[in-house]
């Protein structure tokens, strides 16, 4: 039985397997999906070892009232109808951890969610494997913070259940600058790599190469529009490294595109439109791989 300081992971798929079969046995979860199951999770970790994790899984009309906070991991296009249906059964101020990646719902949902919202960005590697698995691929690094960078102490604390958890995690007093860093980092490869059926790696050769470096000269142009502060390393070598980083990676968006899903463009390249329109810019590129990505 769930209590007031249990954590609810909200969407099933392989970020939310990941959180809930690490926390298992941290912090009392429930894992919210379509179908309620009484089947164990089993995780294989990095490290080629496989686990299996008794967890609590739910739907949401089996979600008790009183939570300690609430991760959403569901895609982005599907944010806001799983929370909205979550909304009714629980307490409204319970804190909500938005995981998702792009920037579409995190403006929308930080201000009219009635309890503390916080955004949290990752490069932990995961994907699902059949109805009950999840292959943690490689460990990576999680931010958490508000977009007002309020409510440190709360990001604190969840940040350091993670990082016990063996999901490193820090809080983040400038979550939105880390958000348009990961934003740049998928808008020069998700798109691309889904369009072309190809491995991040590949976008290193002919013809690929020139084409995310022409992705990356808009995205700078905007970002600094938005007075989003460049990564230290600057824009171009941060986005290189992560393809360097993951060339064997099937992105997210190529493995949406081969499963027949939808895909999360118009929460990727959607918000760099927007703004390129709202800064009077020109982004033919962009504008041309909207258009040319399945939505
Ligand atoms: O975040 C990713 C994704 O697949 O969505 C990258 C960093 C591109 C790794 O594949």
């Amino acid at each position: 039985m769930m209590s007031g300081g249990d954590w609810l992971i909200l969407g099933s798929g392989a970020l939310g397997r990941l959180l809930a079969t690490r926390l298992s046995g941290q912090v009392p979860i429930a894992l919210v999906g379509r179908k309620a199951s009484t089947q164990p999770l089993s995780l294989t970790t990095p490290e080629g070892e496989t686990l299996a994790h008794k967890v609590a899984r739910i739907t949401t009309n089996q979600a008790p009232a009183q939570l300690g906070v609430i991760h959403l991991t569901t895609k982005a296009y599907a944010a806001e109808a799983a929370l909205d249906e979550l909304a009714v059964c629980i307490a409204d101020e319970t804190p909500l951890v938005l995981w998702q990646n792009g920037y579409q719902v995190q403006e929308p949902l930080t201000r009219r969610w009635p309890g503390p919202v916080l955004c949290a960005t990752t490069t932990e590697g995961a994907y699902t494997q059949g109805d009950d698995g999840v292959v943690h691929a490689g460990h990576g690094h999680t931010f958490i913070g508000h977009l007002d960078g309020c409510h440190q102490d709360l990001a604190a604390r969840i940040a350091s259940r993670l990082t016990s958890a063996g999901l490193s995690a820090e809080p983040c007093s400038n979550i939105r600058q880390r958000l348009g860093h990961k934003l740049a980092i998928n808008a020069a490869i998700n798109p691309l790599v889904a369009r072309f059926r190809i491995r991040n790696g590949q976008l290193r050769d002919r013809p690929f190469r020139p084409m995310v470096d022409a992705v990356i000269a808009e995205v700078t142009a905007i970002m600094h529009a938005e007075g989003i502060e460049a990564p230290e390393s600057g824009w171009s070598a941060m986005i290189w490294k992560v393809i360097e980083g993951t060339a064997s990676n099937r992105a997210s968006m190529l493995q949406d595109v081969l499963a027949n899903r939808p895909t999360e463009r118009d929460a990727i390249l959607g918000p760099l439109l927007d703004a390129a329109m709202r800064h009077g810019l020109d982004v033919p590129v962009l504008t041309a791989l909207y258009r040319e990505t399945p939505g």
